[in-house]
Formats: C-alpha cells, structure tokens, sequence
C-alpha cells in the first residue's frame, strides 16, 4: 500500500495497471471510477481515478510497475496513461482525481498536443519513462489508483 500526505489530508493509493483492453483516456477515467470504496452500508466513500503523480518516488515505482509487466521498447513505448489533462494550452494541467499538480514529469519539448491533450508515461527508453501528451481519443494502457483503507485502533 502507498501512502502520501497532501495538503494535510492523508489519502492512501494503490495502483493497478490495466494493459489487457486499451482505452480512450475518458473511458480509462470512467473505468477506474468504477473502483469504490463503500463503507459498511454501501455508502461511497471513495472512488478510483487515473493515477496522479506527485513525487519523484511515485513516478519511479509506476514506471517500474509498468517496465516490469509489458515488454518496452528503445523509442517511447508502451505509452501508459496517468490522469493528466492538458486543456487548451499545454500549461493548464490538472489531475483527473482533482489533487494538485505539485510535480510532473514531462519528456523535454512536451505536453506540445494541445488543446485537450492528455498524459501519458512513455515507457521506453528513448524518453526515459518520461511523460508525453497523446490525443485523447487514443487507446493506450492505464493505471489506476484505486481507493484503499486502514483501519488504526488505539485501544
Ligand atoms: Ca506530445
């Protein structure tokens, strides 16, 4: 289980790479959405979403996840997508879950797709496991961070 603490709130993360059925980035969204956590009356907790990145540690351990289950190639492949959305200029970024964006991970010279672009990690080696913007009506493989708890008795 990963743990981070983000503007105070704790919210804990698991990630899940879905590479069986690529999808369009909207659909990957609404796939991972499908993910809850519901509490013992069926009450929602919490959903999934496309995975958000913010630190360097998180980067490396979804590259990593991503290099050691689909074969990689020397050019920018497998192109995986997180939840990043570029809107109409390749500055405006945002998470699809709605958290910050306080790291990103770009490959030099990208997000440059816009507008409506959306991210990705490229997972050969020619862009290093960096990120690149792809159009958003592209089928890639997925990664989820699906909505996880812990329960800590004190007594
Ligand atoms: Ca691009």
């Amino acid at each position: 289980m990963e743990h981070y603490n983000h503007k105070h709130i704790y919210i804990p993360i698991r990630y899940r790479l879905f590479a069986a059925s690529p999808k369009q980035f909207d659909a990957a969204e609404t796939a991972c959405q499908g993910a809850k956590l519901v509490d013992c009356r069926g009450n929602i907790l919490a959903s999934g979403h496309l995975a958000s990145v913010h630190s360097q540690e998180e980067q490396n351990f979804l590259l990593e996840m991503v290099r050691s289950t689909l074969h990689y190639t020397n050019s920018w492949d497998p192109q995986v997508y997180i939840g990043m959305k570029v809107g109409y200029h390749n500055n405006q970024q945002a998470w699809s879950d709605g958290s910050y964006v306080d790291f990103t991970s770009w490959f030099p010279g990208e997000p440059n797709n816009e507008p409506n672009s959306r991210g990705a990690i490229a997972s050969g080696l020619h862009s290093d496991g960096k990120w690149a913007d792809v159009y958003s009506n592209s089928n890639y493989p997925y990664i989820c961070q699906l909505p996880c708890t812990d329960y800590q008795f004190n007594w």
